[in-house]
């Protein structure tokens, strides 16, 4: 059985996070993918207290195993968000888009496991000082906010400077990704675009048909002008917004404004002309629905098969 020491941190039985998707990963998706025996994770994504208490509710309605809430740091809302998790002592909080720092005193009060997700050592290290239990190293391969590295230079940098355990996300889209980042030094990965095909998840049937039907070079980097890159699938939205940006005419106000409700128009509307359809490097090989359990159940054995002999195996 595939394993490592982040298992018994967490109790969940195998190393294997979804990500926390906004506006697509809620209650639903993150019990069943913990259920399953990974830990499934809710977005508190823009979302307000009451949405986040709900979408917590619903997932303990569905199971009795850990879970997780991703809480996006650039939200309005993160301190109500942040309080609601605390309050609600949810088994494992995850974050994004920024440095939780201030948060982490709180939760940890509440008996928090804190895993931040980090694109960099030095904030790995900083994150390890503060208490965190292990942190997430998301290389640019992955979809949503990146950072500068990629997956591969950036888990085993990572994994060398900390001690306690990483989780590599990005570019990870099946057993030979999880068995390959088991060798840059995680104990664990996380991934996001192959749960958004999973039968679960509530996302709007245009999104995943998109994902589905993507190839190897259909992601493009938006957002690089205003300081924050979003890789998503290219479609006229993003096509047009990479157009803008490299328009000097255009101003920094005018892409901002161009860029808000985009993630709900793909997610919940499945609105081809307003939506950012967020996905992975990998979406050229999510080519199937399936149930969660059955996307876990794969990936674990085909790591195994990988992985076999060594102690991750056992
Ligand atoms: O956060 C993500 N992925 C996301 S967030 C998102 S929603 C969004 N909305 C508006 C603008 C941008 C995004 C969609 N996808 N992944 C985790 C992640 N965190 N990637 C990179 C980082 C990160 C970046 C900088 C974490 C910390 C950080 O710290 C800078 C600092 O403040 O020190």
């Amino acid at each position: 059985m595939l394993n490592s020491e982040l298992c018994s941190i967490l109790g969940i039985e195998y190393p294997i996070f979804q990500g926390g998707m906004a506006w697509i990963a809620d209650g639903k998706l993150a019990a069943a993918v913990s259920e399953a025996g990974g830990l499934g994770i809710i977005s508190a994504m823009n979302a307000g207290a009451d949405y986040l208490k709900k979408e917590i509710e619903t997932a303990r309605s569905l199971t009795k195993k850990p879970f997780g809430v991703n809480i996006m740091l650039m939200s309005p809302h993160v301190a109500e968000v942040a309080q609601v998790v605390a309050d609600l002592k949810v088994p494992v909080v995850t974050t994004g888009a920024g440095n939780p720092a201030k948060f982490m005193p709180m939760w940890q009060e509440a008996g928090i496991k804190v895993i931040p997700v980090i694109p960099s050592v030095m904030l790995a290290k900083r994150m390890e000082k503060l208490g965190a239990v292990a942190v997430v190293a998301e290389g640019g391969e992955s979809g949503g906010h990146i950072g500068e590295l990629n997956t591969m230079a950036l888990v085993p940098q990572v994994a060398d400077a900390l001690s306690i355990p990483v989780i590599a996300a990005g570019g990870i889209g099946d057993g030979r990704g999880i068995a390959a980042a088991f060798m840059l030094g995680a104990k664990g990965v996380q991934m996001g675009t192959r749960f958004l095909v999973a039968n679960e998840c509530g996302v709007h049937p245009n999104y995943k048909a998109k994902v589905l039907k993507a190839s190897d070079i259909d992601t493009i980097v938006t957002g690089r002008k205003l300081g924050h890159p979003v890789r998503s699938l290219k479609t006229s939205f993003s096509r047009n917004f990479f157009m803008k940006e490299n328009d000097p005419s255009i101003s920094n106000e005018e892409l901002e404004s161009a860029g808000i409700g985009a993630l709900r128009a793909a997610a919940v509307d499945g609105d081809d002309a307003k939506g950012c359809f967020i996905a992975g490097q990998i979406a050229g090989m999510v080519n199937r629905e399936q149930s969660a359990k059955e996307i876990i159940d794969e990936l674990v054995s085909q790591a195994e098969a990988l992985l076999k002999g060594t102690k991750w195996v056992r």
